[in-house]
């Protein structure tokens, strides 16, 4: 609308180059979301917010700042949302999964480095998206070398507040973590203005939990066969979590589940009853990387389960509630990234034993191990995941990919030779 083109132009963004690369949104998402058939039809908020991607939400974060709220932008779900909220910010993670800003991110940045890396900070330096131009500033964090060091460039563009995550879980470890948090509390509330009260912690560590709750029942309705929803409107409720208000999402996520619990007891699903399983393991798939989910449901197997940050990482691990001073609530969100197994600690053998029951729980019948092109600590990993796998008996195939459509014919051969094995 011409008011969304105002509000764009205001927050300083390129509007034919963001223009460029909006047009093919609408044919794609239609091509792959809409046309399932038999689609849960609680999927309709979720096709709104899409349709609406860079308008009401932006607005909504526009309208928060104009009233002297703070916008914070973050690329990892170990930065602590709890912290931003109780402070009376908004947390939007803006990881990015599109190809089309990679080429500017590799103006700045060495082109065989992560896509999602080059992706994110090519969304900045194009000006095409209006979360980034939105928030004040963004919090990084030390896990792969690649986020480390792309910090100190984003920050030439961007305030980029940096956290320091250890590499291990030992004492000293959780002792620096915790120090980062409180040092993280103390930066929201300079910036805020506000304090940040044990009362208003708690309703924040409250709000969080919900969210991760109403995923984790979401999660819980694929286990059936057949599975009352696809793998990729999953996924894209998952890419959604990160920038949506969270009460209003864990509200339209729980009326989801109300439809898929009732179609679970009428046998009712997306795939047919029987359809291969599928459990997708590693890197994490930011909006809009639906490539590999499009090519597995396309050959007629159904993705149940993701072990990524954009999947069980996101919501599996909680706060606990039970702390009464803020002392105790710190120390338990603290908690919470060190119980998260990314590939970034070592050793992670805790992401091993995730998958290995995860396997179980969802009843998958092969995993496919999602390794973004360079991601280091995934690929490396994959060698322990395997041996692990294949003790078990379960069939896994290695995907190296990025977000560019070139090797789709490749992926699709790879994957349906894969699947026919199963
Ligand atoms: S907790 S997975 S969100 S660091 S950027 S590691 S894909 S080379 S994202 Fe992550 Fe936090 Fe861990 Fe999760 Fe690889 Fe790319 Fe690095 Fe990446």
């Amino acid at each position: 609308s011409n008011d969304w083109r105002q509000m764009w132009k205001d927050l300083g963004m390129d509007l034919e180059k963001h223009d460029e690369f909006l047009a093919p949104v609408p044919e794609v998402y239609g091509k792959l979301f809409m046309a399932q058939e038999n689609r849960p039809k609680g999927m309709g908020y979720f096709d709104f917010v899409v349709g609406d991607i860079h308008g009401i939400r932006v607005k909504e974060l526009v309208d928060h700042k104009a009233n002297g709220g703070k916008v914070v932008a973050s690329f990892c779900v170990f930065v602590p949302d709890e912290i931003i909220t109780a402070a009376g910010g908004v947390s939007i993670g803006l990881c990015a999964g599109a190809q089309f800003p990679v080429p500017t991110g590799e103006q700045v940045l060495p082109r065989n480095l992560c896509p999602l890396i080059k992706s994110s900070v090519g969304f900045k330096l194009d000006r095409i998206c209006p979360y980034f131009q939105v928030a004040d500033f963004v919090v990084g964090e030390t896990t792969c070398d690649g986020k480390k060091k792309a910090w100190e460039i984003l920050d030439e563009f961007i305030p980029t507040h940096v956290m320091e995550l250890p590499q291990r879980r030992a004492e000293a470890d959780k002792a620096l973590w915790m120090e980062e948090i409180r040092r993280f509390k103390e930066k929201m509330e300079k910036e805020s203005g506000v304090a940040i009260t044990a009362q208003k912690l708690a309703a924040s560590i409250k709000i969080a939990n919900e969210k991760r709750a109403a995923l984790q029942r979401l999660y819980n309705c694929r286990k059936a066969d057949p599975a009352p929803i696809s793998g990729k409107d999953v996924l894209l409720i998952s890419e959604l979590a990160f920038f949506d208000d969270p009460k209003r999402f864990t509200q339209q996520v729980n009326a989801l589940c109300d439809e898929l619990e009732t179609r679970i007891v009428r046998g009712e699903g997306i795939a047919e009853k029987g359809a291969p399983r599928i459990l997708i393991t590693g890197s994490p798939m930011p909006i809009p990387s639906w490539k590999l989910h499009a090519i597995i449901e396309g050959s007629g197997a159904v993705v149940v389960c993701e072990e990524t940050c954009t999947g069980t990482r996101y919501f599996e691990t909680t706060v606990r509630e039970d702390g009464a001073t803020l002392d105790e609530q710190l120390a338990a969100i603290s908690e919470r990234a060190l119980n998260i197994n990314c590939a970034c600690y070592t050793p992670n053998n805790g992401r091993i034993e995730d998958i290995l029951r995860l396997v179980k729980e969802y009843n998958a019948d092969g995993v496919v191990y999602y390794n973004l092109a360079f991601c280091q600590p995934y690929s490396i990993e994959y060698r322990k995941v395997e041996k692990a796998l294949q003790e078990a008996g379960i069939p896994v195939i290695k995907i190296e990919s990025d977000f560019s459509e070139e090797d789709t014919g490749q992926l699709q051969t790879r994957i349906e030779a894969f699947l026919e094995m199963l």
